[in-house]
């Protein structure tokens, strides 16, 4: 297969609501897409970062501005080319994980399709569905959060996680068991907002049984982590700090985590993201799929990934309307609780046109 051009696409929908997390509210998601035309057919990929730096250090200018300068170029010189050659190419740069997983997500995806074979067959898919949780924002009061839940929980979803800051941690959580009950699974994101001073604070999470924490403290953190992990009950599961199989492999070694979230972008595409599947898999570690606000493109791939059989935790993988009232594909709906694994080639699901055209602010063509 050969690279013949990069379409970049900038999209911008807005979200059904503000979703707020501890790094900031968000009202709309602004994002890169990316078309990948090659000898055998095109190809789509969804890059996870977002407009500031809040997150990761990844932003949406950065990414165009490495795909543009240096990831595109090197493989539109690359002569023949694979999903599998696209990493050990692009690995002379550093970092730039989550523009090098979009690349890559757009390569594997076209020549999948020229195959005639899935995502999830392709990753090692053992179901043909996933459970499904959802990822609960910061609201203004503990009655309105309360409300959002019970919808979600109404709506079939079976796993509820609270974003939480300090200032908002036990009592919503508190809250949300006691109209709900000890059956719900429930676990909480911090995204790093607190340090190893906040201990007492956290320790108070413990009576609520809840599933996991995810990442409490900062992303480089990972010795704080394990020692964190000596003064709570509730597991530690790493978000930002895990960006490899590598730090997957040394964060479970140092006792920073007993659960791994896994976002293909974060780790830099989804052929590594099964690697991180594979460590954990291998030390017994469960995993659970994470989300950056996807559209159909992206939540096709990571319903993919979350087939595979370490995938033990429901994930991020709400369905379209979670974050959005019309997505550019045909939509993801719950159906008891979990999303169907598409079955067609490569992601199984492409951009409907006009409603693409209706949301792409800009677009522009790399071709060598
Ligand atoms: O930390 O998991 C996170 C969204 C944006 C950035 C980081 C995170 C999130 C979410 C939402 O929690 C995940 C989703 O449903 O897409
Ligand atoms: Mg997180």
């Amino acid at each position: 297969m050969k690279l013949t051009g990069v379409e970049l696409l900038r999209v911008r929908m807005p979200l059904v609501a503000p979703f707020r997390t501890s790094f900031g509210t968000q009202a709309e998601r602004e994002l890169l897409l990316l078309r990948a035309v090659t000898s055998e057919g095109e190809g789509w990929g969804e890059c996870g970062a977002m407009v500031d730096p809040l997150y990761s250090s990844e932003y949406v200018d950065g990414v165009e501005h490495v795909l543009r300068t240096f990831l595109v170029p090197t493989l539109l010189a690359a002569g023949d080319l694979t999903a599998n050659k696209v990493a050990p190419l692009l690995a002379k740069f550093k970092g730039h994980r989550m523009a090098k997983a979009a690349l890559e997500m757009a390569v594997l995806d076209a020549e999948l399709r020229a195959h005639g074979v899935s995502f999830g067959a392709a990753l090692g898919s053992t179901r043909d569905s996933v459970p499904c949780g959802v990822s609960v924002g910061i609201m203004d009061t503990i009655p309105k959060l309360v409300d959002v839940v019970g919808g979600y929980l109404e709506a079939g979803y079976l796993r509820i996680k609270l974003k939480i800051e300090p200032g908002w941690d036990v009592e919503p959580v508190r809250a949300v068991r006691e109209r709900f009950g000890d059956d719900v699974l429930l676990q909480v994101d911090a995204n790093t907002a607190y340090t190893l001073s906040d201990v007492p604070q956290l320790q108070r999470l413990d009576p609520f049984e809840l599933l996991l924490i995810e990442q409490p403290l900062e992303e480089e953190d990972v010795l704080g982590h394990a020692e964190l992990a000596k003064h709570i009950r509730t597991p530690i599961c790493l978000d930002e700090s895990v960006v490899s199989a590598r730090s997957a492999a040394d964060a479970i070694k140092l006792g920073a985590c007993r659960i791994v979230n896994i976002k293909p972008s974060r780790v830099g595409g989804y052929l590594e993201a099964r690697r991180v599947h594979d460590v954990c898999a291998a030390h017994g570690v469960p995993v659970w799929c994470g989300g950056m606000i996807e559209t159909g493109l992206g939540r096709a791939a990571n319903v993919a990934l979350a087939s595979l059989p370490g995938f033990t935790l429901p994930g991020d993988t709400s369905a379209s309307d979670r974050f959005y009232t019309e997505d550019i594909t045909e939509p993801f709906v719950l159906e008891g609780g979990r999303l169907p694994v598409p079955s067609g080639p490569g992601l199984g699901v492409t951009p409907i046109p006009a409603r693409l055209a209706e949301v792409t602010t800009a677009k522009s063509w790399l071709a060598s």
